[in-house]
């Protein structure tokens, strides 16, 4: 009896041991992830107030947080979180992987003439590694963030473009695609530079004219690409984002799969906490033109933690779902102004391209 009433005890004991632990271990939770959103909220306001170079160099390519890179070790789990229309919200680790049996390419570096700013302009090209004549190929023109160049995305690592094209193609998803990665600042006059005011932003705008007239038919006249709607796709992050739904809007004949990743608001009038936006088109005229060729494929996405651009992407589809134009529209859980909103959106859209084109 006496035995029975000291193990019992013991039981409890241990039973409240356990208890306290468990409950210290989610206060540190809580106090970890409060923590976390606090310093997202610095970051936020320092990139509003005078932005160093590496701060502009961040908006350029993806700002990759350290929580960002953390959960990316989820990749798998929430990979398997599959949308009716075959969308993931995480780009899986199986194909962001550097594997030792696939060939990347490497981006090189080369120059065009535009007509558009009259001077010769640079942009960055991925050929696969095999690349060859004999072939021809489809391209995806991709296109940076606010303050960067044709260097921002390829000189970023972590935004695993070689991997996912490569990977892709050698699973047989998709054919070998290039990737170009122009330079989007359109300015015809060289000491002009990109800020947060609308005058500033105008030669992002004119990077549609440069595109169409100047880089496609140079890329098209010097590489070996399958031309036309099918084998034309467009996507861009953030200010490329919002250049990407514009170019679309205006030209949706000439691409036939497109995503805008995290899009930059000034798409249509609005205003932020870094400027006002006079808008490149209408709220009505954000749909395509009656009887327009459109896009096989348009996706709009954007991080659910976006502190950069916020919910302006997705009243960008809620602007395209009321004026009855075709996108696809996602989110990505957790995701930041990052890469790991960069890896989805690329990763989509191959996989739509891979859907569609089978
Ligand atoms: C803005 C908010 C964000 C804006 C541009 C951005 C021009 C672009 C961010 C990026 O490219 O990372 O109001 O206005």
């Amino acid at each position: 009896m006496k035995i029975g009433k000291i193990v019992f005890g013991i039981v409890v004991t241990l039973i409240i041991i356990v208890a306290i632990i468990i409950s210290v271990k989610k206060l540190r939770g809580e106090e970890g992830k409060m923590m976390e959103e606090n310093n997202m909220v610095v970051a936020t306001e320092e990139a509003s107030v005078g932005m160093s170079d590496a701060d502009k160099e961040l908006f350029a390519s993806g700002i990759a947080t350290e929580d960002a890179q953390d959960s990316d070790k989820n990749g798998d789990k929430e990979a398997s979180e599959e949308l009716t229309d075959g969308i993931e919200e995480r780009c899986p680790v199986t194909v962001t992987a550097n594997r030792s049996n696939v060939d990347y390419g490497e981006f090189t570096h080369d120059t065009y003439f535009s007509e558009t700013c009259g001077m010769e302009r640079g942009y960055n090209i991925l050929l696969p590694a095999n690349y060859s004549t004999d072939k021809k190929y489809p391209v995806l023109y991709l296109l940076h963030g606010i303050f960067g160049d044709e260097y921002s995305l390829p000189g970023d690592d972590n935004n695993k473009i070689k991997e996912i094209v490569g990977n892709m193609a050698a699973d047989g998803l998709i054919e070998e695609t290039i990737v170009v990665c122009p330079n989007m600042y359109v300015a015809t006059d060289p000491s002009q530079q990109p800020a947060f005011d609308a005058e500033a932003c105008i030669p992002y705008d004119n990077f549609i004219y440069d595109l169409v007239n100047d880089l496609m038919p140079h890329i098209e006249g010097k590489y070996s690409v399958l031309t036309g709607r099918e084998n034309t796709y467009l996507a861009g992050f953030s200010m490329g984002g919002r250049e990407t739904i514009y170019i679309t809007l205006q030209r949706p004949e000439l691409f036939g799969y497109v995503c805008a990743i995290s899009a930059a608001p000034g798409v249509v009038p609005s205003s932020d906490k870094f400027m006002t936006h006079p808008g490149q088109i209408e709220e009505k005229d954000m749909r395509f033109a009656d009887g327009a060729v459109t896009p096989e494929v348009f996706i709009i996405c954007c991080g659910t933690r976006d502190s950069v651009v916020g919910t302006f992407p997705k009243s960008y589809h809620e602007l395209l779902e009321k004026n009855g134009t075709d996108h696809i529209w996602y989110e990505i859980t957790g995701a930041d102004h990052d890469n790991n909103a960069i890896k989805s959106g690329l990763y989509n859209l191959f996989k739509q391209i891979s859907i569609n084109k089978s």
